[in-house]
């Protein structure tokens, strides 16, 4: 087996506010928040997954920019990385997840997210521009 297998996650930011997403599986991440995303299929690039899964879970479209924050390896030789997705068509809504929100510096603070995603909380609140 060569390399690992990416999940891609996105940081979604409008007006200030970032979109966060709850999850509703596996039963222990169930009611968690997350930056919406999921696994980049073989032959898929990071950016197009990001398009991809944003279009299946919200609904919208987006292009997908910059990197942000390190790294996170997961089971299974899986290493999830978030990107920032800017809008470009659409209303995102929770086609997947249970919820969605926009969420201030603040809140952002205050949330119950996934573990996974924890280590990114400084550099979002950076973008959200606290
Ligand atoms: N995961 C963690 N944080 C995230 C995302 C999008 C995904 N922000 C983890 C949860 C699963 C795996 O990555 O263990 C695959 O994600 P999904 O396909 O269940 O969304
Ligand atoms: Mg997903």
């Amino acid at each position: 087996m060569t390399g690992e297998r990416e999940v891609v996650a996105a940081a979604l930011i409008r007006d200030g506010r970032l979109l966060l997403a709850q999850r509703t599986r596996p039963p222990e991440l169930a009611g968690l928040w997350e930056l919406p995303g999921g696994k980049v299929e073989p032959g898929e690039t990071p950016a197009a997954a990001v398009r991809r899964e944003l279009r299946e879970e919200l609904g919208v479209e987006v292009t997908a920019g910059e990197r942000i924050g390190a790294d996170v390896p997961l089971h299974d030789g899986l290493v999830l990385r978030a990107y920032r997705a800017e809008l470009v068509d659409g209303t995102p809504q929770a086609l997947e997840h249970a919820a969605l929100r926009w969420v201030d510096a603040r809140e952002l603070g205050e949330i119950a997210l996934v573990d996974n995603d924890r280590g990114w909380v400084p550099e979002l609140v950076a973008l959200l521009g606290a």
